[in-house]
């Protein structure tokens, strides 16, 4: 009998493409799971956790993780739903420890739990430092606090971070991105831009000032347009950070919710992977504004993929999720992120580049717009159903019953936290 895999294997090579390239290309691409879906963005600080950050999650869905023991559990489960090996996105105040150290104190040990387990289960791991939902981030301001006292502690946490992130990068023999977001802003319009841009500017350079292996960790700077309770100004805007970035040689982070909603994150990756090294990417969907939702394979997804793909981007470019809802189920939300991710990548990967590169470089725009139109209509579906059996994950209803089994048996949970945002 012939499978529907092998009549869409030939109906791709009808239009110059072949699926295996493409889904051995697939399989080579980690995806950077964020850790703080799993509770809310909460942590696991032993301290009560306050204000900040103008980030927020919504919503009371039982079965958040409450410690790190049910943070991987649901995690493993997770990876189990989707196809590929894939690497772990940690903030800071996710450590696993009894100690209490302040942020100013964390050290590696503190994280060998996480550690352990990446290598046992064959995953990387990422790195953030947490700048907020803690007393000294109360105003929203950090590295570019006025005090100097805090901006110096801010500093020591940050450099702390970049230290344990390479000695998790030499632990499991891979670059561990450290991405430092701030949320330092401005509720209502500030007077003196300058100087809070410039105190950003030389705490990022007394953080940064440590060389550290490139083999082990690599240093993003994330901007941002606004945020609750900082809508006037933002210190590190897009403009400050890609200017920073490529000063510094550092990673330039585009999360997808931080650009004005008709902008496209898309087209900007060509622009400045010109001249920043390194992109990190936070696919997130904002849905009005910078709300987090989960990914869905809308055209935004697409357009970042393909351009990934078109651009040839993939081998200087770390793909990092970044939402957290806290409506559904927050396992379901991760499996449905990550696989959503891919199937935008293996889209883009099914596309049939060389013809539609052609059409446009000969100024033949009608025949772009035809191939690209007709080619929405491959049988994409085939590729990736392909893709999950050979990983042997479930795809379709199959997917479905696991994810509602995963949610029930984690629904009684007790302590779910009632609604809440950082910081609320
Ligand atoms: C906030 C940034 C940042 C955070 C995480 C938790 O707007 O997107 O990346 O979401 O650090
Ligand atoms: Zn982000």
């Amino acid at each position: 009998m012939t499978r529907i895999y092998d009549l869409a294997r030939a109906e791709f090579a009808d239009w110059g493409v072949d699926t295996e390239t493409a889904l051995t290309a697939l399989a080579a691409i980690p995806i950077s799971v964020h850790c703080w879906q799993g509770d809310d963005v909460g942590g696991f600080e032993q301290r009560s956790g306050t204000s900040g950050g103008g980030i927020q999650a919504t919503g009371n869905h039982p079965g958040r993780a409450r410690n790190p023991d049910e943070l991987r559990a649901d995690l493993e489960f997770s990876f189990a739903q989707i196809p590929g090996k894939h690497r772990v996105n940690l903030h800071a105040f996710y450590l696993d420890t009894d100690q209490t150290p302040d942020r100013d104190q964390i050290e590696y040990q503190h994280f060998t739990p996480w550690v352990d387990w990446a290598r046992d289960k064959g995953l990387g791991l990422d790195f953030n430092p947490t700048f907020f939902a803690h007393p000294k981030a109360d105003d929203n301001l950090t590295l570019s606090h006025p005090n100097a006292g805090i901006r110096d502690f801010w500093i020591e946490h940050g450099r702390r971070c970049r230290e344990i992130a390479a000695r998790i990068g030499q632990e499991l023999g891979s670059a561990v991105v450290n991405n430092i977001w701030v949320p330092d802003g401005s509720k209502d319009t500030p007077v003196d831009r300058m100087a809070a841009r410039q105190r950003l500017e030389s705490s990022l350079d007394a953080m940064l000032a440590q060389p550290l292996p490139r083999s082990q960790m690599l240093d993003a700077v994330e901007s941002k347009l606004f945020g609750i309770g900082v809508e006037s100004m933002t210190v590190g805007s897009h403009e400050f950070y890609l200017g920073y970035a490529i000063r510094k040689n550092v990673a330039l982070c585009l999360d997808m919710g931080h650009f004005h909603p008709t902008e496209s994150v898309a087209d900007k990756l060509s622009a400045v992977a010109l001249s920043v090294p390194d992109i990190l990417l936070h696919v997130s969907r904002p849905v009005r504004w910078d709300s987090d939702h989960v990914v869905v394979l809308n055209d935004d997804l697409l357009a970042m993929a393909q351009e990934l793909v078109f651009a040839d981007l993939l081998h200087r470019t770390r793909i990092g999720l970044d939402f957290f809802d806290a409506t559904i189920s927050r396992t379901a939300a991760w499996v449905i992120g990550v696989r959503n991710m891919q199937k935008a990548l293996l889209r883009a990967f099914l596309l049939p580049q060389a013809l539609l590169k052609k059409a446009e470089d000969q100024l033949d725009f009608t025949s772009r717009l035809i191939l690209s139109e007709e080619a929405r209509d491959l049988p994409f579906a085939a590729v990736w159903s392909e893709f999950c059996a050979r990983a042997e994950v479930p795809s379709g209803q199959t997917l479905c019953a696991e994810l509602n089994r995963y949610q029930t048996e984690v629904s009684n949970r007790a302590g779910t936290k009632p609604l809440r945002g950082i910081g609320t």
